[in-house]
């Protein structure tokens, strides 16, 4: 026990929580419900950050559950129109950037639960009713069902189960992965939609400007995402380098040589 410090967390290999967690979440809670989506304005802030705590304090955070987060996923529920949702697997700064400017189009992290947690870490521990801003399991390095991992799953789960309509997944065709089983699109969303709700996924294969060799819709990775889904009865569409995402990239780098022809 270092001098001066009350008490000691476990030492994991992950960030900690996020300082100012709590104002964090209730300050995004406030912002998402009263400006960004005023239909949501009747939305507890108080109550959701209460069960947000709830969820981890007080708990060893590798053994996080679902049922941990369903007082706080009763609290947020939100209804998605129908054809306005938009998946990503290693390619979430562009497709933010995509949904940004489509303001009707909505990523998990443009409803109010994933705009709340967007880029943040937390836990608790079990022995201590604090949050730990020492340190965080790190899901590799300590384990799998940390309060974090399991939150995106669980999120990510209701997501797609409540989708409805043609939905998009924007994936990222110079990476080596461009369809990962493992990440939560491949493990968790695609087995999630309903294929009496969702006629058909369109995936858009995005290469960087500066790609270099990469996956494309005829690689045999974006092959086995087609077949995983017309076995469940949800059609496949894919198309490399959709224009109006393209341009978003040419935003950012005008003078580029594939920017040149794409207008
Ligand atoms: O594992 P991924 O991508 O395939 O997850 C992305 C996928 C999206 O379609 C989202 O709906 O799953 C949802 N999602 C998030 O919205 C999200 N925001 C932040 C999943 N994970 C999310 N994070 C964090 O990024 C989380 O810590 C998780 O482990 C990463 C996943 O990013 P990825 O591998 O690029």
């Amino acid at each position: 026990l270092k001098l001066g410090q009350a008490h000691t967390h476990k030492e994991w290999n992950g960030t900690g929580t996020t300082p100012h967690f709590s104002d964090i979440i209730l300050g995004r809670c406030y912002t998402y419900t009263q400006i960004e989506q005023p239909e949501l304005s009747q939305k507890d802030c108080q109550e959701i950050v209460k069960a947000f705590q709830n969820a981890f304090l007080s708990k060893d955070p590798c053994s996080s559950r679902e049922k941990d987060y369903q007082p706080l996923l009763n609290l947020t529920s939100q209804t998605i129109p129908c054809g306005k949702v938009v998946f990503w697997s290693k390619a979430g700064e562009l497709a933010h950037q995509y949904t940004r400017v489509q303001r009707e189009m909505f990523t998990l992290e443009d409803t109010l639960l994933g705009y709340m947690a967007d880029g943040l870490s937390w836990c608790g521990d079990a022995g201590s009713s604090d949050m730990n801003y020492q340190s965080c399991p790190h899901p590799r390095k300590d384990c799998r069902n940390n309060t974090v991992s399991v939150f995106w799953d669980t999120v990510s789960k209701r997501f797609a189960k409540s989708a409805c309509g043609t939905v998009q997944v924007v994936l990222n065709g110079s990476y080596s992965n461009t369809f990962d089983k493992n990440s939560t699109f491949g493990r968790v969303e695609i087995y999630n939609l309903r294929p009496e709700k969702v006629p058909t996924l369109q995936a858009w294969v995005m290469r960087d400007l500066e790609g270099l060799p990469s996956h494309t819709c005829s690689s045999s990775l974006i092959n086995d995402l087609k077949l995983i889904l017309e076995e469940r009865k949800i059609a496949f569409t894919c198309q490399d380098d959709y224009r109006p995402l393209r341009l978003l990239q040419c935003v950012r780098n005008p003078e580029h040589q594939s920017c040149r022809s794409v207008m």
